[in-house]
């Protein structure tokens, strides 16, 4: 053995008897985020070895996938490649154990009991939503390296005790533009993959704007051959086929993640405009757009070629989007006049409800007459949102001071836009959206999302830097109570997260604000030097 290998040895070595001689902090001190309901701490651990098997009650293929979805985050790190199995009732020792079982009022769709003893992690929900929002728990119960892919040392150990965990809002979403700069399928399935696991059960795709128009809708073609070729800053763009959109959906449906697929109009059209002139009142297609400016584009709302248009599209998005919404747009519509902009949004709402789908927009949407079942997504004027609640509309809450991921973190932050607040991580977590704008209180709150606009952002590695870790704290305000959050107890925990994060190969911002427990400050991944 070279002195080289020797050294690698001992500290492998080394590091597998630590690992032995520091069993797991008992369950109630463990690191998970979002913060669980309750936990209580038995004695003992249980030990995961490869001998283990997961099991799943009965024979719904729904809870094997469920099963097999964990056991391929595990697979790898372990080394054990662990079989799913069905049962009938709990399996032996050393097994875990997947079942919808319960009728457990307080859990909901989304809630689950995990119970980890010396013989079995044993997880029960009253929905299969709720055993996938368990495994992300059992994810951070084991160690960091487990996220790795490549075969790690054990032992993998949980601590014992019981977690009962549902979340405070049942819409805890992330928005994604990819209007702006275009982000292929791979970028938008690690997207899904890092907010599920935090939880989060809602991705709102950006599909349109002025810079580029990103779904293919086969009635009209020349959305995307011409009015998808085009983005900020005069690269090619490009579009999702309609393959490749139920491709998305149904990767974001295996996480439990809902697609809102919105079409942002009547202003923020250019894309579609340049591409069909009989759209535009004077019925001359503009060129298309690659700056970042807004408010300046509008489809016709009097003329019916507008509402033939937008029935042929919202018609392809529900047959294509499983989720029970269809995102119109709506904000910014300044080259519409005003009793435009109400005969429109009313108009849309009609054709949104005639697919079979719940109509959203943003807050300006309560100038028109909206249905009590529309959503409202309030993101600036507190007065439109408030508008919205008046005519019994749900909200939801993504102030752009608090929850614009696009927003530099400080003003030394190269990427991202600083027009609504410079966004440090103690002010994307110190807030309640219950209480954040008077007069919405939480019976008017159906959740919260955070959006990312994209005029400045053109890489995954900037998509995962702006986004993380603020995204880790909205998930948190969208899952845990709020009573009792504290930016001080947090952000030990985040801090103690950075191994994660770094295991799973997130290129995050390194917060002064945080005491990073891997003390290294060269941050997780690798970011470009020009941040
Ligand atoms: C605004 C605007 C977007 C911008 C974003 C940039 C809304 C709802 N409309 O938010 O077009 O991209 O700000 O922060």
């Amino acid at each position: 053995m070279s002195t080289r290998n020797f050294t690698v040895a001992f500290f492998v070595a080394v590091g597998v008897l630590s690992c032995k001689k520091n069993p797991p902090a008992d369950l109630t001190k463990q690191n998970i985020i979002p913060n669980p309901v309750s936990a209580t701490a038995s004695e003992g651990v249980f030990e995961l070895t490869k001998g283990s098997s997961i099991y799943t009650e009965g024979e719904s293929a729904e809870l094997k996938q469920i099963g097999q979805y964990l056991a391929d985050k595990i697979n790898p790190a372990t080394g054990f490649g662990l079989m799913v199995s069905s049962t009938r009732g709990a399996p032996g020792r050393g097994n875990i154990y997947l079942a919808v079982s319960t009728t457990d009022a307080p859990l909901g769709d989304e809630g689950y009991e995990l119970t980890i003893s010396r013989d079995l992690v044993n997880v029960t929900a009253n929905k299969p939503a709720g055993l996938f929002r368990a495994v992300q728990t059992i994810r951070q119960l084991l160690p960091d390296r487990i996220e790795r892919s490549s075969v790690q040392p054990g032992p993998w150990e949980l601590a014992s005790g019981t977690i009962r965990d549902y979340p405070n809002y049942s819409f805890r979403g992330a928005m994604l533009d990819v209007g702006r700069h275009f982000f292929g399928v791979e970028d938008v399935k690690r997207f899904i993959d890092l907010i599920s696991f935090y939880k989060m059960n809602v991705l709102h795709l950006h599909l349109t704007d002025d810079q580029g128009w990103r779904i293919e809708i086969k009635s009209w073609p020349n959305l995307t051959a011409h009015g998808g070729s085009s983005e900020v800053g005069g690269g090619k763009g490009g579009f999702y086929t309609q393959e490749q959109f139920k491709d998305i959906v149904k990767y974001a449906a295996d996480r439990y993640v809902t697609i809102i697929p919105e079409i942002d109009t009547p202003g923020h059209i250019n894309a579609a405009l340049a591409s069909y002139p009989d759209l535009n009142c004077n019925g001359k297609a503009p060129v298309l757009y690659t700056g970042t400016q807004v408010g300046f584009s509008t489809l016709c709302a009097r003329k019916d070629i507008t509402y033939k248009f937008v029935d042929d599209v919202v018609r392809e998005l529900a047959e294509l989007t499983p989720g029970p919404y269809v995102h119109i747009g709506g904000d910014e519509s300044h080259a519409t006049k005003k009793e435009d902009y109400i005969v429109y949004v009313n108009k849309a709402q009609e054709i949104v409800h005639a697919h079979g789908k719940q109509m959203i927009g943003w807050d300006e949407i309560s100038q028109s007459t909206i249905k009590p079942n529309t959503i409202a997504q309030f993101w600036s004027n507190v007065a439109f949102a408030k508008a919205a609640v008046a005519q019994g509309a749900k909200i939801i809450m993504s102030p752009a001071k608090k929850t614009y991921v696009d927003m530099k973190y400080d003003s030394t932050t190269k990427l991202g836009q600083a027009w609504a607040a410079y966004i440090e991580l103690e002010g994307a977590y110190s807030w309640d959206p219950a209480t954040y704008a008077e007069g919405i209180g939480k019976e008017n709150i159906l959740g919260i999302e955070s959006p990312l606009w994209t005029e400045t952002i053109t890489t995954m590695d900037e998509i995962e830097y702006m986004v993380f870790p603020r995204m880790v704290g909205y998930a948190e305000i969208g899952w845990s109570p709020a009573a009792g959050r504290s930016w001080d107890e947090y952000k030990v925990r985040l801090g103690n997260h950075a191994g994660r994060l770094k295991a799973l190969d997130i290129d995050y911002y390194r917060s002064k604000l945080v005491p990073w427990a891997d003390r290294s400050d060269s941050g997780g991944g690798n970011p470009p030097a020009s941040r």
